[in-house]
């Protein structure tokens, strides 16, 4: 939760402000903090619009020699408008992106502070990607613009981790993680042993079996390029856009965060890191 505040304290992290150059660097610095080799990727994106984005995907290694690798990954960057508020006045508004974007990472920040702590032998990469969420709708190719550049472009040579799991909008009160289309579709292992491990640690009901939707999200670019990727994305099939109400409005702020959600995610994925062998 901590690590959520503090990245909504800088400010909305829009590309090309300097609340995102400021985050950047802290998000570097906790990653080294937390015994983690950084490696910063730079890359000017452009978006559907044409603006030219300075993106960052900033990845922290554990066990870098290691061949087998569990990628973990989020979105860093903050959406630009608040396109999906029910006051028209907001929709140039950025978002504070408190569930989307810091809550992934914040609970990813979390992890590598674990994971430092624990000495482990295991090769583990935790990975935050920039310029996922300067998209429009009707056009999947504008979502996704980190993760599109850092699978074409390998930070170092050879780099492909064995399978990876991205956290999208996991901080939300009463959030529901059902089991998103496309990683049930590519990745159904991974999805099976992630489901039996949060199960297994007594949230079974905030990781449900149902089916959630098809979501174009940044694990897709991993998917096509052969790597077994999930999203745990809080998704409801039941309501009009799917995700949770303060999507994309000026209300994803530190009052849309539930500490709950965030620890049976984090707690899921730290228990899966461990019970593996
Ligand atoms: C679409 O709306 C097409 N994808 C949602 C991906 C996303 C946006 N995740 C967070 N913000
Ligand atoms: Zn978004």
């Amino acid at each position: 939760y901590k690590y959520i505040e503090q990245q909504v304290n800088f400010g909305p992290r829009v590309p090309n402000t300097e609340a995102h150059r400021q985050c950047a660097k802290w998000l570097a610095s906790e990653l080294t903090r937390h015994g983690a080799i950084v490696h910063e990727q730079h890359a000017i994106l452009k978006a559907f619009d044409g603006t030219k984005l300075n993106a960052t995907n900033i990845i922290g290694q554990f066990n870098p020699e290691v061949e087998n690798r569990l990628l973990l990954m989020a979105h860093w960057d903050c959406r630009p408008w608040a396109d999906a508020d029910p006051n028209p006045q907001n929709h140039t508004k950025p978002v504070d992106g408190a569930n989307d974007g810091a809550s992934g990472v914040g609970v990813l920040l979390e992890l590598a502070r674990l994971i430092g702590l624990s000495q482990t032998d295991k090769g583990i990469d935790i990975l935050f990607l920039d310029a996922e969420d300067w998209g429009t709708e009707g056009d999947d190719e504008s979502w996704a613009l980190g993760a599109r550049y850092f699978v074409n472009n390998p930070f170092k040579a050879g780099y492909v981790p064995t399978e990876a799991i991205l956290l999208d909008m996991v901080g939300g009160h009463n959030a529901i993680f059902r089991r998103e289309l496309f990683s049930e579709h590519y990745a159904p292992t991974l999805v099976d042993k992630i489901w039996a491990v949060a199960a297994q640690s007594g949230y079974s009901n905030t990781f449900s079996n149902e089916t959630g939707g098809a979501i174009t999200d940044d694990h897709i670019e991993f998917i096509k390029a052969g790597i077994p990727a999930i999203d745990i994305i809080e998704y409801n099939p039941y309501t009009e856009t799917g995700f949770n109400p303060t999507w994309h409005t000026v209300g994803d702020n530190m009052s849309a965060i539930d500490r709950t959600s965030l620890k049976a995610v984090g707690q899921t994925v730290i228990n899966y890191i461990f019970t593996q062998k």
